[in-house]
């Protein structure tokens, strides 16, 4: 461990005052392909999830509202949300005139991850119009343990709260209890009254046995018994003249002996409320609603503090943007927090497909050396990811995740840590981790089968390491803040707290509850327990994805630094992320300059980790390799002519060539930072960068440049349009090197900085309220999946924490620390 750090520890809290992290993550809003659906993060145990749908007629049934659907509701938000303390999403369902707010409180205590609190309300989107609302709650145990509902069954249905009680190896005993709010009013008009007046004003419920891994299928379980609850009443009736569907929409009330699977339903006039108490046994603590009323509103006070001081508002924005520019960073925050799910289960590998292009690859063998053939079934793994969307991709995808975790970090560095340890558990022992994570049968079912099937020797780029120096970065600062100037803070040294209000740009106040950011010791171990799985990972890469030099006439410093990614085809890189951006014709020897720039990364990466563990001899060995890398960008990828970097490929007479096309492509070295400051090239990039006619948009960074002839062709996914995460990476490179370091090209580093931030802001927040997949390169609006959740949402920290030049104090102390 370094000098410095062991001389601040005299200094640090000894008291963290949080829960271990495991505890205070176990529960969450995990099932992010729900509107609304809590599981702990076990791989099998106990789900629950809502179900709701109108009664204004019967066609209404038919759209029963589950799993999250683009264009179904008129928006869906977490307006607040954090993994440990709960928060507030609001579902706007206009279409049955009713919006649904769901809030969730998690209560630390006892042994086995707390308990929880939800509230479920409903209020008419137009109080003038009827808004008649039936929703099921449901909760399904999977695995060991059982499920009982203790209230008695009464055969019309119950009375007054709903109580349930069970046990499950890792929660242990538990009680899950369904109250009413104090206003409900359930439907109890209408023609045929007299005939349902037993079944009138009560909650309605199921319950019935669920084979393994078949939870997820519970909206289908349910409503299938719905429709015959439905058929067995209604031939009583005939049509057109049908009772109130709030009448014989119902479940019906009977439980099937062993039951694992059980709702609840209630059909509601006006506004509503109810309330989802789950007790867990040995926290000893009986919930109500009036923990809810009180609890809520101190959770979001608490929200409100820690957000500002994690992403304070920047200074050189106008106060009067302030609510909004706050209330969309917040969103698209909670959105990416709220949107972290846990998955489990096997996946579809093929060992052995590989293109033409490809062939040169050893044939993959199995784990027993036995040649392997084909797709097949992987053992099942557990992930806690963030996710790109909710509707549309609800699941891991490895190079969003870096991005995902960047800007989860720096509102709850532990949590990005303990996700980051996640995909670190993927690597196999090869070295490789899946590009997209499609684990288990709910996952898999929203995949079309040609996209299921993940090959060992397909990368993506390596965004985790990006995870790492963040992480390296934000504990340095923290601790060189902490050491020097916790008296001036008033930090007390006990607990770690700064005195509330208090907004520190150095940060102390968001990252006292960190357990990895607070000591040295956690900090080294977590880099050394993953060191050893990232080094495989590297070396994966090195050894997968190299290029050729030695043929086709290329010469180059290094003989070894040269990438190509696999499995591409002719049209399509899908593992380089940018999926559609024009390349060259596939060929074994062609170089790709997005891949070595990110390698070069990767490599700086290792070595600061290597470095901060101590593990000289590997920190000497990457900085060598960093070296080359920088080196064989100019050798080999360098393009006089145009002035500018480009891919390498091979032509008819075997020779290499350039192939140049104007975009995010072209930008990578410098995206990286692996030009130094007065590189001979920077000019030239950053012109390139500003020039309207090419990359340059009034809402951000082009993916392709507006002069290019296939610019807006074809699928149009990456050939213009506008992503975030890209224009990030630009704005961060500007703001830690080119426009903070002295030479030659820093003046006009900072005014590109200062424009392209306030561009990408100005275009992405108060348009629509929703944020999108990409932005249309000619007109800034938004395009495909939306409510995109994802690396959109980078945009928060374009705003916060990557604020204006003005001295930061954090980078100051930082620099004293390592003096
Ligand atoms: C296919 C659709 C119901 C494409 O955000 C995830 C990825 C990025 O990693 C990548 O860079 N997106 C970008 O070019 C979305 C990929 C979605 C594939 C889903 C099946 C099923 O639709």
């Amino acid at each position: 461990m370094q000098l410095q750090w062991l001389l601040l520890l005299p200094l640090l809290p000894t008291a963290l005052g949080q829960a271990g992290s495991n505890d205070t993550l176990l529960w969450g809003a995990y099932r992010p392909n729900l509107y609304f659906g809590l599981r702990p993060r076990i791989p099998e145990s106990l789900m629950t999830g809502l179900i709701w749908f109108g009664t204004q007629d019967y066609q209404s049934f038919s759209k029963a509202r589950h799993t999250c659907e683009q264009n179904e509701l008129d928006g869906y938000t977490w307006t607040e949300f954090d993994a440990r303390e709960g928060g507030v999403q609001v579902l706007k369902d206009g279409y049955n005139n009713v919006k649904i707010t769901t809030e969730l409180l998690k209560i630390p205590g006892g042994d086995h991850g707390g308990s929880w609190a939800a509230r479920i309300r409903g209020e008419p989107i137009k109080p003038d119009r009827p808004s008649r609302i039936s929703t099921i709650f449901y909760l399904g145990l999977e695995g060991t343990g059982g499920l009982e509902m203790e209230t008695d069954e009464e055969e019309d249905g119950i009375e007054g709260p709903v109580k349930f009680s069970g046990s499950s190896l890792q929660l242990d005993d538990f009680t899950i209890k369904i109250v009413d709010g104090p206003n409900n009013k359930f439907v109890s008009s209408g023609a045929f009254k007299e005939d349902f007046k037993d079944r009138i004003g009560k909650t309605h419920f199921l319950g019935r046995p669920s084979a393994p891994g078949t939870i997820w299928q519970a909206k289908d379980t349910i409503l299938k018994t719905i429709v015959q609850q439905f058929q067995s009443k209604a031939q009583d009736y005939q049509q057109p003249n049908y009772p109130d569907p709030s009448f014989l929409i119902t479940l019906p009330d009977d439980v099937y002996t062993n039951s694992n699977l059980f709702a609840v339903q209630k059909t509601l006039e006006g506004p509503f409320q109810f309330d989802v108490f789950y007790e867990s046994a040995s926290a000893k603590r009986k919930l109500s609603s009036a923990t809810l009323d009180q609890g809520i509103p101190v959770l979001l006070e608490s929200y409100n503090k820690r957000f500002e001081a994690a992403l304070p508002f920047p200074a050189d924005y106008p106060a009067e943007k302030r609510k909004s520019l706050e209330a969309f960073s917040k969103a698209a925050t909670s959105n990416l927090i709220g949107g972290i799910g846990y998955f489990y289960g096997n996946s579809i590998v093929d060992k052995k497909f590989s293109y033409e292009w490809d062939e040169d690859e050893d044939a993959a063998l199995n784990d027993d050396g036995t040649e392997a053939k084909g797709a097949r079934l992987t053992e099942p793994r557990a992930l806690l990811t963030a996710t790109p969307s909710r509707s549309f991709f609800p699941r891991g995808f490895y190079w969003d995740e870096g991005f995902h975790l960047l800007h989860i970090g720096q509102y709850d560095n532990d949590l990005s840590l303990d996700i980051l340890k996640d995909w670190i558990g993927l690597i196999d022992q090869d070295g490789w981790v899946a590009r997209e994570q499609i684990l288990g049968e709910e996952a898999r079912s929203k995949v079309p089968q040609e996209f299921q099937t993940q090959v060992p020797n397909y990368a993506n780029p390596p965004t985790l390491a990006m995870v790492v120096t963040a992480f390296i970065e934000r504990f340095k600062t923290h601790q060189a803040a902490q050491g020097i100037s916790n008296q001036d803070l008033g930090i007390d040294v006990n607990t770690g707290q700064a005195p509330l209000g208090t907004n520190t740009a150095a940060g102390s106040l968001h990252t006292a509850g960190s357990e990895y950011l607070n000591s040295p010791e956690l900090a080294f171990s977590y880099l050394k327990s993953i060191y050893a799985s990232l080094k495989r990972h590297y070396d994966w890469f090195r050894r997968t994805q190299r290029g050729q030099i030695k043929q086709y006439g290329r010469t180059a410093r290094s003989r070894s630094e040269a990438y190509r990614w696999r499995g591409r085809t002719e049209t399509h890189v899908l593992t380089s992320g940018m999926d559609d951006y024009p390349r060259g014709p596939p060929h074994a020897g062609e170089l790709h300059l997005d891949l070595i720039s990110w390698m070069g990364f990767f490599t700086r990466t290792m070595k600061d980790i290597a470095t901060f563990i101590e593990e000289k001899e590997d920190a000497a060995v990457f900085a060598d390799i960093e070296k080359a890398i920088a080196e064989n960008i100019e050798d080999l990828h360098w393009n006089e002519e145009q002035q500018m970097y480009c891919d390498a490929n091979v032509n008819e007479d075997e020779e290499s060539y350039h192939v140049c096309h104007k975009g995010y492509l072209s930008l990578f070295p410098f995206l990286h930072s692996l030009l130094p400051t007065d590189s001979p090239h920077l000019g030239a990039i950053l012109d390139l960068m500003r020039d309207p006619e090419h990359i340059w948009s009034p809402y951000g960074l082009r993916s392709l440049s507006a002069s290019h002839p296939e610019f807006g062709k074809g699928e149009n996914y990456w050939k213009g349009p506008i992503w975030i995460q890209m224009n990030y990476l630009a704005l961060s490179a500007l703001h830690k090197k080119y426009a903070a370091e002295a030479g030659p090209y820093q003046g006009k580093a900072k005014q590109i900085y200062t424009e392209l931030r306030r561009n990408v802001i100005d275009n992405e927040y108060g348009r629509t309220g929703y944020v999108w997949e990409q932005y249309d390169p000619l007109t800034g609006e938004g395009k495909r999946s939306h409510p995109f959740t994802g690396w959109t949402s980078l945009t928060a920290l374009s705003e916060f924490s990557l604020p204006i030049f003005a001295q930061r104090p954090g980078q100051f102390l930082c620099f004293l620390a390592v003096l």
